[in-house]
């Protein structure tokens, strides 16, 4: 009997490794299973309306949205792209002449356009900057080719131009306001007591919270 001993204490010590084994195993095998991370980068295609061009493209990084390219108008080149930051829109650029040379750039904050700023002849360089808050319009600047001459500055309430700054003398300030009515009717032009720079407007009509700062 004694000399059985020995041979069940190795049976025991078997035992215990093959389980310490398995249950090790085991935690390996459900951690591969269930903590699969998505990929650091993945393209998704999609033909939107079926022609077999696709139209768009949708870039992730590690599972969450980075950029968005559409061609809109199918004919295989991008014209719209949206980039995202931590999963919100950041920014989109438009080609909206489809001539291959974006044209429109919507600057986002927490959701809403924040500014915008359009080429409008077609040059590759804006000519026009809206200040937005929560999405609507409040302030346009007609600044050709993101030069200093600052030609105009439009103010919109509801997102309807109720006034327009002029400048006399093209001296960067502003002496002149043009009165809309509700409907875009021209009332009366009101000549400035003091000449105001487009940095006194964006001050006097553009809404800023400490979480909406314009910059
Ligand atoms: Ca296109
Ligand atoms: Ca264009
Ligand atoms: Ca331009």
């Amino acid at each position: 009997m004694e000399n059985n001993k020995p041979g069940r204490r190795r049976s025991y010590v078997w035992l215990v490794l093959s389980l310490i084994a398995g249950i090790c195993f085991g935690a390996v095998g459900m951690l591969l299973g269930t903590g699969r991370k998505p990929p650091k980068e993945f393209r998704e295609v999609v033909d939107v309306n079926s022609d077999g061009i696709p139209e768009r493209f949708v870039t992730l990084k590690y599972g969450i949205v980075e950029r968005i390219d559409h061609d809109r108008n199918s004919d295989r080149m991008i014209d719209l792209v949206e980039d995202y930051s931590d999963g919100e829109v950041a920014m989109v650029r438009g080609d909206d002449n489809f001539d291959g040379k974006m044209d429109s750039w919507w600057k986002y904050k927490d959701g809403y356009v924040e500014l915008g700023e359009f080429d409008t002849d077609w040059n590759g360089v804006p000519d026009y900057f809206v200040y937005s808050f929560l999405g609507v319009n409040q302030l346009g600047a007609w600044r050709p080719n993101n030069g200093s001459e600052i030609l105009r500055v439009e103010i919109f309430e509801g997102g309807v131009k109720r006034k327009e700054y002029r400048s006399s003398n093209s001296d960067g300030s502003f002496d002149d306001v043009l009165e809309f009515d509700s409907f875009g009717q021209v009332g009366k032009t009101i000549r400035l007591e003091k000449s105001l720079k487009l940095e006194d407007l964006i001050d006097k009509h553009v809404v800023k919270t400490k979480k909406y700062v314009v910059k």
